[in-house]
């Protein structure tokens, strides 16, 4: 069947269910029965250090991923809790198995982060959102039969609804949510469940009134971007009826590399900010030096003291790999940028990109984001 010829593209997302305790229980079957937490010791003193993830057994005391140590012993105090070290390794040995099971099972594969992938199966699947379904149900009963582990997954048109739907039942779970669900199934969940959405924007949205998905599609667009600006404004707005269009890709090597710096204090002054971003630009430059890559485009990234974040850029004709070049052009972006608006920085980054492919623009976009959230 031609892709033109579907009604809608069918994306899977598969997550791992409390990866690394899983993992730590398929090593040692006799825990899984107990609650299990995986912490990442600081070495301070004996309970100093954060909680990487726990079995559902230790969630249901209301251990959580980040928890201080203390905090999660005190919860399970009189249970017969485990605490283990983390194990990346070992980890990383399992998700590269399971990894190549599930690229078995799609079009298109695009792994993001140790236990998650999406898969596009609009080919093989003729576009059919019942026999998306089917192959989610081989995707789990795949994984379990030659990996011994439970995984959840989410189904939908697009990237966005299926991580979306994959939280929507967790462990070991399975939902599917078709084009024609897909207002009814976003409208009532918190704005925080949209991806970008961290505690911050998150708090802004909840100034404005936004508490829910539908909230964010009602609100007029144009008093969005007065507030994020109108990339991020766009997205939102999008994402709140469900629209996504970032393909299922592979991520090869690096496809851009970025660093955000936030300034001393908030200016338009361009000498100041320049002093800023040519220890970006240095700080890339020795990344690229390292992995010899030769870059093609040169962007900038503007967060406003109203919060709201600008991006600009340039693609050259050449790649270049030269410092100075990579100065200079950030320097005329920002030149540009800061006489073209009334601007006022809080936060500068520098991006490159286009080694080899063209990078799509949400993707930065995200990334931009999650920096900005962090
Ligand atoms: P997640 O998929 O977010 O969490 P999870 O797999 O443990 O649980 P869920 O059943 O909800 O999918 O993260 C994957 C792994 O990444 C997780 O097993 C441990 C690690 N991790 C941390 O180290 N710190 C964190 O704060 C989070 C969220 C995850
Ligand atoms: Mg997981």
């Amino acid at each position: 069947m031609e892709e033109s010829a579907l009604q809608s593209r069918i994306v899977m997302l598969v997550d791992l269910d409390y990866f690394f305790a899983q993992c730590e229980e398929l090593r040692n079957p006799s825990i899984k029965d107990k609650p299990v937490v995986v912490c990442v010791y600081s070495g301070r003193t004996e309970d100093s250090g954060a909680v990487s993830t726990a079995n559902y057994v230790a969630r249901a005391y209301g251990v959580k991923s980040g928890m201080p140590i203390f905090l999660a012993k005190k919860k399970l105090e009189n249970t017969s809790a485990v605490f283990l070290p983390v194990d990346y390794e070992f980890y990383e040995e399992i998700s590269g198995k399971v990894m190549s099971i599930l690229k078995g099972f799609a079009d298109h594969f695009e792994q993001v982060g140790i236990d998650e992938a999406y898969l596009d199966v609009t080919q093989r699947t003729g576009g059919s959102f019942e026999e998306g379904r089917k192959q989610a149900e081989n995707v789990k009963s795949g994984v379990l039969r030659q990996e011994k582990l439970t995984c959840t997954v989410g189904v939908g048109p697009n990237k966005l609804i299926a991580k979306i739907s994959a939280d929507a039942k967790k462990p070991d779970g399975l939902t599917v949510v078709t084009p024609d669900q897909v207002t009814a199934f976003l409208g009532p969940l918190h704005v925080s469940r949209v991806i970008g959405v961290g505690a911050k924007t998150t708090k802004r949205m909840e100034a404005l009134r936004i508490n829910t998905i539908s909230d964010l599609s009602k609100y007029d667009v144009q008093g969005l971007t007065a507030v994020f600006g109108k990339t991020l404004a766009t997205y939102f707005h999008n994402a709140s009826v469900g629209i996504d269009d970032e393909p299922v890709q592979e991520r090869g090597e690096a496809t851009s590399i970025s660093r955000i710096a936030t300034l001393k204090h908030n200016s338009r002054e361009l000498n100041f900010i320049t002093e800023k971003t040519d220890e970006l630009c240095r700080e890339i430059h020795s990344t690229t030096t390292k992995d010899g890559l030769a870059f093609k485009t040169v962007g900038i990234v503007v967060i406003a003291t109203d919060m709201s974040i600008h991006t600009r850029s340039k693609t050259l004709e050449n790649a270049t790999h030269d410092l100075d070049t990579l100065r200079e052009i950030v320097k005329e972006l920002l030149e540009k940028f800061f006489n073209q608006t009334e601007v006022e920085a809080r936060r500068v980054g520098v991006r490159i990109s286009n080694f080899a492919k063209e990078q799509k623009s949400q993707r930065q976009l995200l990334t931009f984001m999650k920096e900005h959230e962090d």
